[in-house]
């Protein structure tokens, strides 16, 4: 087994509905740990950094006035194969693709507006985490219970 980091971010709209320790629980009833958390309204330069790879679709624009419009809540998730355990937890990108039990499956009703972004790959993780987080802002910690100490 061996520990991995994913990036979180729960998106604008997430706080003004009251449902950031909806996800958080599920986050960790599956067994990851939250390793550092910042709550923060990001800038234009950042969202267009993040979103870098949708650079020409034709919902760049409207995607990054969406995730600059209100607060966002960014975290650094850690776990075995958390990269991919919490892309499961999220569900599909799209609402009509997104099964109920998963985050986006039970409260998101519009794509662009859909709850939640996680790294899709640890490479991402590594960039995401990186353009939000100091390195001394993850912190290591561990319940006793695991073999990756
Ligand atoms: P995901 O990795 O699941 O967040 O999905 P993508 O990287 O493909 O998309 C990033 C964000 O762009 C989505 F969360 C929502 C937005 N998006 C749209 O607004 N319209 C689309 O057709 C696809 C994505």
């Amino acid at each position: 087994m061996s520990k991995q980091y994913s990036f979180a971010m729960l998106k604008p709209g997430v706080l003004q509905r009251r449902l950031a320790g909806e996800i958080i629980t599920r986050i960790e009833r599956k067994g990851l740990s939250l390793h550092a958390f910042k709550l923060l309204r990001i800038s234009r330069a950042q969202a267009e950094e993040h979103y870098r790879e949708h650079h020409e679709q034709p919902f760049f624009k409207d995607l990054v006035d969406y995730i600059t419009s209100g607060p966002v809540l960014a975290m650094i998730i850690g776990g075995d194969e958390a990269v991919a355990v919490l892309r499961t937890l999220c569900g599909a990108t799209r609402i009509e693709q997104a099964l109920p039990g998963t985050i986006r499956g039970d409260f998101a009703d519009h794509t662009r507006k859909n709850i939640i972004h996680a790294s899709d790959s640890p490479e991402s993780a590594e960039r995401e985490i990186r353009l939000f987080f100091r390195p001394e802002e993850l912190v290591e910690w561990n319940d006793g219970n695991e073999e990756w100490i």
